[in-house]
């Protein structure tokens, strides 16, 4: 490492003095203005991390569904998965060395994690549309060039887009190829070949109006959408021609607020999505005759799928086992549907994709979705060769048939992350297949109402949890407190923890009736308002 390179370099993207900040759920994430060191100092630690596993590394400049002003960056794994959690503490010492104690702390990273200095490195970078990110990513490039690290800039590129391309870089082109014809040939070839087993189901072409957030997505599926025009019409809002990123509208919104976004026009019984600022999180809603919102998310977006996925894998008589994973937020309702109606085993995990998609590499096939519409479907390796071999094989044309709809369904499904394109076309093929509108879909089961709010405290980390975050901790007495309050109200439940992403507690409580589920929000946020040191105005009733 030439250590006098890496000083006159950072000093060109110094940090502020005393500002620290936490390699958290995505990242790194704060004000833009704040992320120049940042970006520097991951472009050297994903040459480290490239020169340790000797496989390409992704960055992605991105800060998801946060405001425009915010950006972020994470990196990515070889086989497309969330950076090793011993490396995210790496992450953090780098980020917040003082200029002077960098290049040893450069040093001892790639002591500890016994890093071959002459390996070679490889480094992708993708960005988002925020106005900041392009010079972000060039502090990127500035931080991996000087270590003497080779890159590919992507550019533009939505999140689950980066982690495709590590994923196939690392794969030898197993997966697919490595550029953005590839993704888009590989997802709408494998759309194509299931939708066409839909040729019975109705109303011919089919449309479906999403909300892209402002951001990447529009652009991606833009360029996308004349790839499977013939099975889908997509017609897209809030493509970043006029509004802002984020702003009252994208997948978050919708489901935080539970309510369309701005900019889309919907008429009664209409499919409409929202997809996030980085396309990795899609929702589905719609307003029934009476003018009723009705939010399908990612709970029921599981539940599409693992009762869609049921019936194939019986019919190949194979015994792969199926399971799906969830956290704490997902909704009461679509746990019970999930275990009692369609006998799937379920887990919870703490909040965050890396470990929902850590525990669904336990199954043959693994269906995991946070409630915000964040996740996908992995199949092992095992269960994927299984497949193709019986597609293959089996005799039998129904058989075969089922065996021949999961390999497309493996094809379609990004096996690196969730991804709102390609489960935005898992769905749409299901739908089609099962000819199925929405209203029946979101008829699986009724969704418990909740309340999610947040609560300003001067630390966040008074707070700890155990349970998959279900179960408080510390500070002493806000169990008890929760327990208290939930026993008021009837298929009643609550938690609160600590955000990995904003400086907040997330509180959330679900219960018989809206009302019930937002008065017990509002006292469980008063609660942590008192036990866990709130800052700034109490808790108010009412929304
Ligand atoms: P935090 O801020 O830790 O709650 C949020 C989401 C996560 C995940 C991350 C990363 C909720 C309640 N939390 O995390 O599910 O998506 O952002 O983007 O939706
Ligand atoms: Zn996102």
């Amino acid at each position: 490492m030439d250590l006098d390179a890496v000083t006159k370099q950072s000093a060109l993207h110094a940090k502020p003095d005393g500002l620290t900040l936490q390699y958290g759920t995505a990242g790194f994430r704060t004000k833009a203005e704040h992320l120049d060191h940042v970006m520097f100092r991951m472009g050297l630690l994903a040459v480290l991390r490239s020169k340790q596993t000797k496989s390409t590394i992704g960055v992605m400049v991105t800060a998801s569904h946060n405001p425009e002003e915010d950006n972020g960056v994470k990196l990515v794994d070889p086989l497309g998965e969330m950076l090793a959690p011993s490396w995210e503490e790496h992450a953090t010492c780098l980020a917040n060395a003082e200029e002077q104690d960098l290049p040893r702390v450069l040093v001892d990273i790639g002591e500890k994690a016994a890093v071959n200095l002459h390996q070679d490195a490889f480094v992708v970078i993708g960005r988002d549309t925020r106005p900041s990110s392009e010079k972000l990513s060039q502090s990127v490039i500035d931080g991996v060039t000087v270590l003497g690290g080779q890159f590919h800039d992507y550019g533009l590129l939505t999140t689950p887009q980066l982690h495709y391309m590590v994923y196939c870089r690392n794969t030898s082109g197993q997966y697919g190829k490595a550029t953005i014809e590839g993704y888009y040939q590989k997802l709408s070839a494998a759309f194509v070949e299931l939708t066409k087993q839909a040729s019975c189901s109705g109303d011919g072409q089919r449309t479906l109006k999403v909300d892209c957030a402002n951001g990447i997505g529009a652009l991606k599926l833009r360029e996308m959408k004349h790839y499977f025009s013939q099975g889908l019409s997509v017609q897209l809002f809030n493509d970043g021609t006029k509004g802002k990123l984020n702003h009252l509208c994208g997948a978050d919104f919708v489901k935080s607020h539970q309510k369309p976004p701005q900019g889309i026009e919907m008429k009664s019984n209409e499919r409409c999505c929202s997809f996030d600022g980085d396309a990795d999180r899609i929702i589905y809603y719609y307003h029934d005759a009476d003018g009723q919102f009705h939010l399908v998310d990612g709970d029921k977006i599981a539940a599409l799928i693992s009762s869609f996925l049921k019936e194939p894998l019986l019919e190949i008589g194979d015994s792969l086992s199926l399971g799906v994973v969830q956290t704490a937020y997902a909704n009461g309702s679509s746990t019970r549907y999930l275990e009692e109606v369609m006998k799937v085993p379920v887990y919870c995990t703490k909040t965050g994709v890396k470990h929902l998609h850590h525990k669904a590499q336990e199954f043959d096939i693994g269906v995991y979705f946070e409630a915000n519409g964040h996740g996908t479907v992995l199949f092992s390796k095992a269960a994927e060769m299984k497949i193709k071999q019986l597609a293959k094989e089996l005799e039998e044309d129904k058989k075969r048939k089922a065996a021949k709809m999961l390999e497309n369904v493996i094809d379609l499904f990004n096996q690196a992350t969730g991804d709102a394109i390609s489960d935005m076309l898992v769905i749409e093929a299901i739908l089609a297949l099962k000819g199925l509108t929405v209203q029946q879909w979101d008829a699986l089961y009724t969704d418990l109402p909740n309340r999610q709010l947040k609560v300003k405290v001067a630390d966040r980390q008074v707070i700890s949890t155990t349970d998959a975050e279900r179960q408080a901790v510390k500070p002493p007495g806000l169990q008890e407190a929760i327990n208290e309050l939930v026993k008021k109200y009837r298929l009643s439940r609550a938690f609160v923890r600590p955000s990995g992403t904003e400086d907040i507690v997330r509180v959330y409580a679900e219960a018989d009736s809206q009302e019930n589920a937002d008065s017990l929000a509002y006292e469980v946020s008063l609660a942590v308002f008192q036990l866990a040191g709130g800052i700034g105005e109490r808790p108010q009733p009412g929304f």
